[in-house]
């Protein structure tokens, strides 16, 4: 259980592994600052955190825009208990073309939102964690990160730099009392992930988890992260790799056809 006056903040927290994420750090005892652009279903989540007894308040926020995450940092500042915690969550991925043929917008889509957009919020909130005195960044990549596939090339290479970006921090970080965490799951069937990347195409997003027993789902993956998030302060947990029982690698998927 994390210390009552502990902020955590948590972007992309609208949807999937962000929302679950939100809901179990809230769980967890921290007052859950969830971020993301749609501020609707922002609120509607904080509302459900409180009416379970967490502390949760709804931060619109586009990790894209400077002026956004500036306004975020702002709204942080704002509260009375000192941030500890940031899980970068905010990401996705847009289409599975052929290197040869991928659109230049949908990689900088990707580059922006899950690298650059991880850079900004960072770079906003570190001095407050390092003012806290115990504080954790939490980088949600993926195995994207570590491994390539045929059509993956613009999330793989997005993700590939989310992980160096995590690395790199860790080392310039080492003396200084935050730790830098890289959870990097695998096949996890969540609401949006696929109908992002295939552009609302719902059988296809459907058919990434066909004839997979048990994808992993964003609950498993705030499992991962209240995990890391509250080890002893000094336990860095510097890489956690996470794929369901039915996928030993990238291109080794158990699947049962019916
Ligand atoms: C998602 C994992 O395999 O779809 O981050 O690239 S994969």
């Amino acid at each position: 259980m994390a210390s009552v006056a502990s902020v955590a903040v948590v972007t992309g927290a609208s949807s999937g592994i962000g929302a679950a994420t939100a809901r179990r750090l809230a769980a967890e005892g921290f007052h859950v600052v969830a971020a993301a652009r749609r501020a609707d279903r922002l609120e509607a989540l904080v509302k459900e955190i409180m009416m379970s007894g967490g502390r949760a308040t709804a931060v619109p926020c586009d990790v894209t825009s400077d002026a956004s995450v500036a306004g975020l940092a702002a709204a942080v500042a704002g509260l009375a208990a000192p941030v500890t915690l940031l899980v970068n969550n905010a990401g996705g991925a847009r289409g599975l073309d052929p290197v040869a043929t991928g659109p230049v917008a949908d990689w900088q889509w990707m580059y922006d939102v899950n690298v650059l957009g991880t850079l900004r919020v960072t770079q906003a909130l570190l001095p407050a964690l390092e003012r806290s005195g115990a504080g954790t960044v939490i980088v949600l990549s993926s195995t994207a990160g570590l491994i390539v596939y045929e059509g993956g090339g613009g999330y793989a290479a997005a993700k590939h730099a989310q992980t160096a970006l995590a690395e790199t921090l860790r080392l310039e970080l080492c003396g200084q009392p935050v730790r830098v965490v890289e959870i990097d799951p695998g096949m996890v069937r969540t609401e949006e992930f696929g109908l992002v990347r295939f552009g609302g195409d719902a059988e296809r997003a459907a058919g990434v988890y066909a004839g997979v027993a048990e994808p992993l789902t964003a609950e498993d993956i705030a499992d991962c992260v209240a995990w890391c998030a509250t080890r002893p302060h000094h336990v860095n947990v510097d890489r956690l790799v996470v794929r369901p029982l039915a996928q030993a690698a990238q291109h080794k998927v158990h699947r049962v056809t019916p």
